[in-house]
Order: structure tokens, then C-alpha cells, then sequence
């Protein structure tokens, strides 16, 4: 089923909301709102696209949320504290948004009577498995505490579609990285952090011995991927899906593969293995590719190389 009429994006003014908007706005939706508390997200990261409108606002306040959706079709919810070591760090804000907020957000859509909520679910559910690619039939393992609060959500999707009827669908995002991801703090995803290193040419530090491997995933592979969840039929509600590629690189590899593009040799330094970190991590894709016709374009190299000239033009203010 088509998406028809408002959407709305939590975290619509982030790094993978403000790309989802994107998609959005190219396949010619033009009544779309990103909400948005500007914590982490850019009203820069929304510049030039047509169609949507900023309100900013915090997924815990159930009013600002109830107002932001009232009228939508489909709801896409990816506000988050995200970081495993920042919520380890610091669990009580992580707790209150990806738990909380993310209660406020299902509820609000439920009391709207949104058509579609698409929840932007995490890899990290999985923990350490025996066994890789990670399918979806696999028991969660939480190893921190933003594993556990992405894993709640998810159960509250399900809760919400099985008690109220509320149409929910969670997609487990595996290591998303690509344009406008803000490399700024240590929290960062570890591939914003490298290509803003490469560019700086100072040698990044990995943490361990960088064998830990990676399903490495383009953004708007990802994007494509929420949109399809929205649109596909109501026997997909309530489910849980992977939305990985099925590939998995180590950040050695990676690291190598980001030198090579560049034509630079900028040895890494190796630093103490993080708490919380999962070993390796790889989707089994084929459930997503079934039933919601999951159909990534990018490898690696090719997201790796559209990801390294986005930080490279107008560099300042990226790095
Ligand atoms: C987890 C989830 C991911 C997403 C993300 C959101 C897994 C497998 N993945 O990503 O799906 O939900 O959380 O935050 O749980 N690293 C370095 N040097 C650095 C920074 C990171 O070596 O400067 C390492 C880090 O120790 C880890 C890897 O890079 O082994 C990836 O770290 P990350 O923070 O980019 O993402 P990760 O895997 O915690």
C-alpha cells in the first residue's frame, strides 16, 4: 500500500532521518515533517529539500509528539540516543528516550490512528551469536544497555500492533554509515570518525585488534528499505526484519580499503577493546528480501567513495 499524504520523521533532522527525508522528497512526497529536538540532528542536514517542514521537539513530551503526528499516514521512528559505550556511559538519558520516548511515539500514533509506523530497531539486539549471518529467528542477547532499550522498542511495536491494532514494522539497522553522519564526537560511527581522519590524514584508533567485523550499510540502502516497509502489505505488521546488506568487512579491511581510495598509508594505532562491543555482526538478509523486497545497490567501495566526497566538498565544518 502507498504512502498517502503526511509523513512524519522522528529524528527527521539527523543523519539517517534527514536521509530518509531525502528519499522521501526524490520519490515526490511533498507533505512531510521532520520532528526533531535538534540534540544531535542539523536543520542544515534538511537544507534545500522541498516539502518538509522542521518542529522541533522531544519524543518524551507526548503532547509535542501527539501534535507532530495528528493527520499522518505513516510514521517513521528513529529518534535516539543511539552509542553503545555512550549508554553505558550515561544510561538514564538513553533509557528515557529510546524507552520512554519511544512509548510516547507508538502511543501517540496509536491514538492518531496513524496507517503505518516504521521503527528504526538495532543489530546490537543480537549481542555475540554462535553463529553468523544473524537471522531473525535468533534469540536476542543485549550485551549494553542501548542494545536492551532498542530490543524494548521493538517489543513495544509488537505489543502495539498485537493490543491496539497499530500497524508497526522494526528494522534492524546494521551499522548504517554515509553523508552527513557527524564525526564530532567519540561517540560517532566508527566510519564517520575514519573518513574524517583520512581527510585530516592523522591515523584513527581502533579499539581491539580491528579483526571485529562489520554489516556495513549504506544510507539510503537503508532509506529505501523504511520506505518499502511502510509500503508493503498489512501481513508484515508487528514483524521484526534485518536491514543489513548480508556482507561483513572488519575495520582493518575497512581501514585499508578507506587508504587505498585516497592513496595514503596512515598506519592505525590500536587502543583497549570497548564494553558493550559486539565481536562481528552480518545480516542474513533473505527475510527482508522476501517480504519486503529489500534490494540494496551499494558495496561497500561504492558507498565508501559517494560517502569520502560528501566529506570532502566544502570540508570545513564536517571534519
Ligand atoms: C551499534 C550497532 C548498530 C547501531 C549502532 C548505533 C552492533 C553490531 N551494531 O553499532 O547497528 O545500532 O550501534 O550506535 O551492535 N570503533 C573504533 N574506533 C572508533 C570508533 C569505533 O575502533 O573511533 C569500533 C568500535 O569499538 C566497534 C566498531 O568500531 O567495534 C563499530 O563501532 P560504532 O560505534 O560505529 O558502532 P557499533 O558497532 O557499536
Amino acid at each position: 500500500m502507498s504512502i498517502k499524504g503526511k509523513v512524519v520523521v522522528t529524528g527527521g533532522a539527523g543523519f539517517i532521518g534527514s536521509g530518509l527525508i531525502r528519499c522521501l522528497a526524490e520519490k515526490g512526497h511533498r507533505d512531510i515533517v521532520a520532528f526533531d529536538n535538534l540534540y544531535s540532528g542539523k536543520e542544515a542536514n534538511l537544507a534545500g529539500v522541498p516539502g518538509v517542514g522542521l518542529q522541533v521537539g522531544d519524543i518524551r513530551d507526548f503532547d509535542a509528539v501527539a501534535a507532530a503526528v495528528a493527520g499522518a499516514d505513516t510514521v517513521f521512528h528513529l529518534a535516539a540516543i543511539p552509542s553503545v559505550p555512550r549508554s553505558i556511559v550515561e544510561p538514564v538519558p538513553s533509557h528515557e528516550v529510546n524507552i520512554d520516548g519511544t512509548f510516547q511515539v507508538f502511543r501517540a500514533c496509536h491514538e492518531a490512528k496513524v496507517r503505518r509506523v516504521v521503527y528504526a530497531a538495532s543489530s546490537s539486539a543480537y549481542g555475540d551469536t554462535l553463529v553468523l549471518p544473524k537471522v531473525e529467528t535468533m534469540a536476542p542477547s543485549p550485551k549494553s544497555p542501548y542494545a536492551a532499550q532498542k530490543l524494548m522498542g521493538e517489543y513495544y511495536a509488537s505489543v502495539f500492533f498485537s493490543c491496539y491494532g497499530l500497524e508497526t514494522v522494526s528494522l534492524r539497522f546494521f551499522n548504517v554509515y554515509g553523508p552527513r553522519q557527524d564525526p564530532s564526537s567519540p561517540y560517532s560511527g566508527v566510519l564517520s570518525i575514519f573518513n574524517s581522519c583520512l581527510l585530516k590524514r592523522v591515523a584513527p584508533t581502533i579499539h581491539g585488534d580491528g579483526e571485529q567485523s562489520r554489516d556495513f550499510t549504506y544510507v539510503e540502502d537503508v532509506a529505501g528499505l523504511c520506505i518499502k516497509a511502510a509500503e508493503a502489505g498489512s501481513q508484515v505488521a508487528g514483524k521484526v526484519y534485518n536491514a543489513g546488506n548480508g556482507n561483513r568487512y572488519t575495520l582493518n579491511q575497512v581501514w585499508d580499503a578507506l587508504q587505498k581510495i585516497e592513496g595514503v598509508s596512515l598506519p592505525a594505532s590500536y587502543g583497549p577493546s570497548r564494553a558493550g562491543d559486539v565481536r562481528d555482526s552480518q545480516a542474513d538478509a533473505t527475510l527482508a528480501v522476501a517480504e519486503l523486497g529489500h534490494a540494496p545497490q551499494f558495496t561497500l567501495e561504492e558507498g565508501l567513495r559517494r560517502t569520502l566526497d560528501w566529506y570532502r566538498s566544502g570540508i570545513s565544518g564536517k571534519i
